[in-house]
């Protein structure tokens, strides 16, 4: 690399599965045990800028405006390290990154982060990688993260055995039709398992995970038809099944554990009694409290109004389909 500054910028949205990833069959490569589906949103995203500089003597990162410590940084530097690698270079450099989510969400993402670092990454060191390759640099950030590569309907291959380059990510539909997203934000001061030790802990003690890997893939293909067909009510029933399996096996692990709340469940409960009146919608959860209502969009405001009689303004996010990543001014 010439001795000048490379850099470029990025803003990457975050993602929410419909078929869960949960389970890694190779930690180090953040190799998944299934193949899992998710949907970009446009309303949570990421801002990242990255500078190589042979004139920086270290690795430093400024997320909203605070620097990283040491220890945190450990695994930024390594996902640097792997296009560093690629690219034949050695200078450190610095992160500057952003993150947009509303606050009362407390739904920071390692997705958008890591798509966003990696997308930047790519095109700072003229790398040059197209989006299937750039998924499964991005992968070894955080798994969840090679989904925010492209935008709409993403399907992530589990791969084969220890191939990195065989677990990519496509998008397989461009979500451009009626869906919408509500996320009900359940404010927590518990802190939350983190969903890497949550999903291993999982594996490694919980009885029903067995039966997981059997689950996702008959959920898989039928979500993979009902997204061909714009079959909402398909997509919908096989959403939240599939994130309730998920919680399922969290219940089962020793010891238990299970990132639902009081409000999670008032939201869920809300979702039910909704459709039983007829408009149509269906909940999905991650490793967090929160709880997302997949919905049409034109049914949003409805829904909003029904939530919003329990839960307070801030508390209620709209979303729909968002991009994959964009190149952006800094
Ligand atoms: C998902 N989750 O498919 C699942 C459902 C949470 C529950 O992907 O260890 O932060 O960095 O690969 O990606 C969250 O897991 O875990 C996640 P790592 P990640 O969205």
């Amino acid at each position: 690399m010439p001795d000048i500054t490379h850099e470029a910028a990025y803003r990457a949205h975050t993602n929410i599965a419909l078929i869960k990833y949960w389970g890694k069959r190779n930690p180090e490569l953040f190799l998944p045990v299934t193949s899992s589906l998710s949907l970009t949103l446009d309303a949570f995203y990421t801002e990242t800028r990255i500078q190589f500089s042979p004139d920086y003597t270290r690795d430093t990162l400024y997320l909203n405006h605070k620097q990283m410590e040491a220890d945190e940084m450990a695994h930024i530097s390594h996902f640097v390290d792997l296009f560093r690698q690629e690219a034949g270079v050695q200078a450190a450099c610095q992160i500057n990154s952003i993150n947009h989510v509303p606050t009362a969400a407390g739904l920071a993402s390692s997705a958008s982060a890591f798509a966003a670092l990696g997308s930047a990454c790519n095109t700072a060191l003229g790398l040059n990688m197209d989006a299937q390759q750039l998924s499964t640099f991005v992968r070894q950030g955080s798994g969840s993260a090679s989904r925010s590569v492209h935008g709409g309907f993403v399907l992530w291959h589990r791969g084969e055995g220890d191939v990195s380059s065989s677990s990519f990510t496509e998008q397989i539909d461009d979500a451009n039709w009626d869906i919408g997203m509500l996320v009900v934000a359940v404010n927590t001061e518990v802190k939350p398992f983190s969903s890497r030790a949550g999903m291993q802990h999982t594996v490694e003690t919980s009885p029903f995970y067995q039966q997981w890997p059997a689950e996702v893939e008959k959920d898989l293909a039928l979500m993979l038809e009902a997204i061909e067909a714009q079959d909402f009510t398909t997509m919908g029933e096989i959403s939240e099944h599939n994130a309730m399996k998920m919680h399922a096996t969290m219940l089962a692990a020793k010891p238990s554990f299970t990132y639902f709340q009081g409000e999670s469940i008032l939201a869920m409960h809300l979702v039910q009694k909704l459709r039983r009146e007829g408009l149509e919608c269906y909940y999905t959860m991650d490793a967090g409290p929160n709880v997302k209502v997949l919905c049409r969009q034109s049914d949003m405001a409805h829904i909003k109004a029904a939530f919003a009689i329990h839960f307070k303004p801030d508390q209620l996010i709209e979303a729909k389909p968002g991009p994959g990543p964009e190149a952006i001014q800094w």
